[in-house]
């Protein structure tokens, strides 16, 4: 798993390597998810083969005011064909759905600061001690407690890997027309545009298009995707 750094050195940067799956914690609040973020990891996993797991995190923060908002992420993700398990470390709530994923081969704890990685590592197995910040009370973010890349065994079997939260996620080089095959939904209905390749963007006949006209893709991955494609080369 490789991305580019955000600073104007533009080093690729290896994060971690011989993986069965990435799992991605994202957070509705404290930190609040940005969803293009989300998607540039998911890009990545699919640049590299790596199985992604996206772990919506502090589920029990979000209560009646926030049952839309989760309603409408899992519309996004599960429509787009991800796994997407709901988690707190408070409750315990999606814990043994987690830790039964993360029984076999090795897994990489990946996310912003403070989405509760190296929680949900305590959380798989309590005789793990891995470094648990808080939560900033100015910026309600993420400390950027975990510094270092730690691998644990778990002590119901498999691997997991906590890692320093990310602050911005480069992706590794990718040609515009490339960008859309790892964008699983996109890649299903992108065989029949009437032209190739097509960048899905203005052409007639695009069959992506017409998906996410028919909320067959959604709005938001759609515009990730377009982000993607109009950045200056130099943030990818
Ligand atoms: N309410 C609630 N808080 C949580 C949950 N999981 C983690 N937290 C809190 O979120 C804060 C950050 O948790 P960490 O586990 O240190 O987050 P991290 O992702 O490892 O952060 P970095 O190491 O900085 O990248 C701590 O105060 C945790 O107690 C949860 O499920 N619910
Ligand atoms: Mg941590
Ligand atoms: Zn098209």
């Amino acid at each position: 798993m490789i991305r580019k750094s955000t600073n104007l050195s533009r080093k690729n940067h290896v994060i971690a390597a011989n993986l069965d799956r990435a799992v991605i914690a994202v957070s509705l609040l404290f930190p609040e998810i940005k969803l293009p973020f989300l998607d540039r990891i998911l890009v990545t996993c699919e640049v590299y083969g790596i199985r992604p797991v996206i772990v919506l995190n502090k589920i029990d923060l979000y209560g009646k005011l926030y049952a839309d908002d989760v309603e409408n992420f899992l519309r996004i993700y599960e429509g787009a064909g991800y796994t997407v398990i709901r988690t707190s470390c408070k409750t315990g709530e999606g814990i043994d759905e987690l830790r039964k994923l993360c029984s076999e081969g090795v897994s990489l704890f990946s996310g912003e600061s403070g989405v509760g990685k190296s929680s949900l590592i305590k959380a798989l197995d309590p005789g793990l001690d891995p470094k648990i910040g808080k939560i900033s009370a100015a910026h309600m973010q993420g400390k950027h407690t975990t510094s270092l890349y730690e691998m644990y065994p778990l002590a119901g079997g498999g691997f997991v890997v906590d890692s320093p939260g990310l602050r911005g996620f480069g992706l590794v080089d990718l040609e515009k027309e490339e960008i859309s095959k790892y964008f699983p939904e996109m890649l299903r209905v992108g065989q029949d545009c009437r032209f190739t390749p097509c960048t899905h963007t203005h052409e007639p006949g695009c069959a992506v298009k017409e998906a996410v006209d028919a909320g067959i893709i959604s709005p938001e991955r759609y515009n990730s995707y377009l982000g993607m494609l109009e950045e200056d080369t130099k943030f990818r």
